[in-house]
């Protein structure tokens, strides 16, 4: 199968052989990413993270559970933001799970806290809403930091919600239990789109899980199925979640010049799982499959695994967790469950 754009072809042509280029190459497909749909991704700030409560009764005694602000200094100002902390009782290094999710609070149901902390990873938990809203107002949270300057590529929500994960990890990279090979970033839907494009330029993660991320997440357009999301609908729905940019691919989605496969190989050579969902036609699991056969010679050029299952869709239940890209199908409807995240924790071993 034929893949466009073309991940192993420079802008000048040059074709993609060597490691060296396919960083270079990387290079490019962040800048046509941030250029056409998500906005340059905002600048660092310094960071200053405190814990301001701890407890140690979470999951039965066998975590501290630690509040922790996350103070981004803008000058004059800083921006606050919460971060929850679940840290197991075990001793050594340990992976951290950080996910970005819908609920202010990590005991709802997308997230089995006593079931991560029993396989012994920490989780460090955002709420996205704590960073900015999810509308079209920029004048809330850290959206208000970043003015809009009319270029077409001011950062769109997505944009905004990375930067804070990024500057959550800025304090939670300091700690001396985190495993720093094993920190990973999950994400669901939205936010499965938001941990991609995260992670295609914060390299501190090594290990990625999208879940049922969908268009302008993990989903290949080039394979569309009926049913699914296009580029012109969320355009039209969410038009604040990308750059201004964006919109001109509204009325004509076939003349985007990028799809998502060259999002997805952004994050080579680190280790990327997409999950979704068989019910989930709206996020088309089985373009968010291709979407992993197309980016896989990205990771080939960096030596790596690449993507080691099939190329014909999977059934249900079914996918390959080997190989540095991986996918996974699971039974049910548009949901991030217990299912997908023995996956994530399978995956990231
Ligand atoms: C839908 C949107 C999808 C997906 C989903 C979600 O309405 O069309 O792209 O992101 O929301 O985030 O739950």
């Amino acid at each position: 199968m034929r893949f466009e754009p073309d991940l192993l072809r420079m802008n000048d042509g040059t074709a993609v052989k060597t490691a060296a280029q396919m960083e270079q190459r990387r290079q490019e497909l962040l800048a046509l990413l941030e250029e056409h749909a998500y906005g340059a991704f905002p600048a660092a700030v310094p960071v200053r993270g405190t814990i301001v409560n701890e407890s140690a009764r979470a999951c039965s005694g066998d975590a501290r559970l630690c509040d922790i602000e996350i103070a981004c200094d803008f000058g004059k100002e800083s921006f606050v933001f919460p971060v929850k902390l679940f840290l197991p009782n075990t001793n050594g290094k340990k992976p951290l799970l950080v996910l970005i999710n819908f609920s202010k609070d990590p005991y709802c149901e997308y997230v089995p806290v006593e079931e991560i902390v029993d396989n012994g990873f920490a989780l460090a938990y955002l709420y996205y809403g704590d960073i900015t809203v999810d509308d079209g107002d920029f004048s809330k949270g850290a959206a208000r930091f970043f003015p809009r300057t009319g270029s077409g590529r001011d950062p769109g929500k997505i944009g905004i919600w990375a930067w804070g994960v990024s500057r959550a990890v800025d304090y939670l990279e300091t700690l001396e239990w985190v495993d720093e090979k094993r920190l990973a970033l999950i994400g669901h839907s939205r936010l499965g789109k938001t941990a991609l494009w995260c992670a295609a330029n914060d390299m501190r993660f090594q290990y990625v899980c999208s879940n049922d991320s969908g268009c302008m997440g993990a989903a290949y357009r080039g394979t569309w199925h009926a049913g699914g999301e296009t580029v012109s609908s969320i355009a039209r729905v969410f038009p604040y979640w990308f750059c201004e940019n964006f919109q001109k691919y509204k009325e004509a989605p076939g003349t985007a010049p990028f799809d998502q496969h060259l999002l997805l190989a952004c994050i080579a050579p680190r280790k990327l799982l997409v999950n979704s969902a068989a019910l989930d036609a709206w996020a088309d699991p089985v373009s968010e499959q291709y979407a992993c056969v197309g980016a896989s010679p990205a990771w080939e050029a960096y030596g790596k695994r690449g993507y080691l299952g099939s190329e014909k869709p999977y059934g249900t239940d079914e996918g390959c967790l080997q190989g540095d890209i991986a996918y996974y199908k699971r039974r049910g409807v548009h949901f991030l469950g217990r299912r997908d995240w023995l996956n994530f924790m399978a995956f990231i071993g």
